[in-house]
């Protein structure tokens, strides 16, 4: 398995709920590695881009509305199989059918509120990191102390 990074948002529900905290750390109890991170505003021009794909759906309006209605927390993640990696710490889009033991298994009930973001494949990852974050605004490369012990 490579090295991948993957883009992660902790929403404006997990912001306002109190949430940033225990998001941040199921990731890094994981063993995934922060590479970067910020606390922002999401306009609604990068929102739109964000979620280009689903432009035209019903819920594409109300989820630009949602995105860019309060601060979120902007991450870049980095890891052996980063991204499915963090899509599994996630959970299901609905955390209807979200695992227990997952973000939105254990912390979301609605798919309109479900509390963060994770990259669905290498393009999505590239194309995002580049949304949210400048080039010097990531670590190039950070090695960390208990990286041997997280990966052989
Ligand atoms: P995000 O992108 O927020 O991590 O969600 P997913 O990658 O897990 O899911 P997605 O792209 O299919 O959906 C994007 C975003 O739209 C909301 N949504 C989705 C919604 O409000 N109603 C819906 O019917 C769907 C399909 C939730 C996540």
């Amino acid at each position: 398995m490579s090295v991948e990074r993957t883009f992660v948002a902790i929403k404006p529900d997990g912001v306002e709920r109190g949430l940033i905290g225990e998001i941040i750390g199921r990731f890094e109890k994981r063993g995934l590695k922060l590479v970067g991170l910020k606390l922002m505003k999401l306009s609604p021009e990068k929102a739109q881009e964000h979620y280009g794909e689903h432009k035209g759906k019903p819920f594409f309006d109300g989820l630009v509305s949602f995105i860019t209605s309060g601060p979120i927390v902007a991450m870049v993640w980095e890891g052996n199989g980063a991204i499915t990696l963090a899509r599994n710490v996630i959970g299901a889009t609905n955390p209807n059918a979200a695992a227990p033991g997952s973000i939105r298994g254990d912390l979301a009930v609605n798919i309109g509120r479900n509390v963060v973001h994770g990259s669905d494949g290498p393009e999505s990852a590239k194309r995002e990191i580049s949304i949210f974050f400048a080039d010097s605004e990531i670590l190039p490369e950070w090695p960390r102390s208990i990286d041997k012990w997280v990966s052989e």
